[in-house]
């Protein structure tokens, strides 16, 4: 069996070092702040069930690399489940479960350009293609993606 190079072993530990004991498990992270009235149901109910989380904004086709850089970042950081709420071309979910093997919750948004009541923002996550997968909640329903946040860590 072949070892860890100490210098691997050592920048683990120091990563490890970095973990907060009250760190967050659940990511919620929008494209807009516009998007934050229509996501703060989902902090509500963690909060409500003591799920420590973080809220972020960070939109995949105006910030691609800080997209890329959070979801690569967040197992390590300790997240265990991200949730993503994004309207119009909805992208940011499926960005985020591209560079992240934790399970993504996306939330279809309405805005103010949406078209047929955000069914634009629903097709692009739910229609992920074979092998990134994406769990697609109900349009605006951000505490039901909270609450699948919470069965998951349960099971
Ligand atoms: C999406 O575009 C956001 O998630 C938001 O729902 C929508 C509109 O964004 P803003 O123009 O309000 O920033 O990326």
């Amino acid at each position: 069996m072949s070892e860890a190079p100490p210098e691997a072993l050592s920048e683990t530990a120091a990563q490890l070092a970095e973990l907060e004991v009250d760190a967050p498990i659940v990511g919620i992270v929008m494209g807009s702040k516009s998007d934050l009235p229509a996501m703060e149901p989902a902090e509500k109910e963690l909060g409500d069930r003591g799920i420590r989380c973080e809220t972020r904004v960070m939109s995949a086709h105006r910030e691609p690399d800080k997209v890329a850089e959070y979801a690569r970042n967040a197992r390590m950081r300790g997240l265990r489940v991200i949730i993503a709420g994004a309207g119009l071309s909805a992208a940011l979910p499926g960005v985020v479960a591209a560079h992240s093997d934790l399970p993504v919750i996306g939330v279809p948004l309405t805005s103010r350009m949406s078209i047929a009541g955000g069914l634009d923002a629903l097709l692009s996550i739910a229609q992920m293609p074979p092998g990134v997968p994406v769990a697609c909640v109900g349009v605006d329903n951000a505490r039901n993606a909270a609450v699948l946040a919470a069965r998951i860590l349960a099971a």
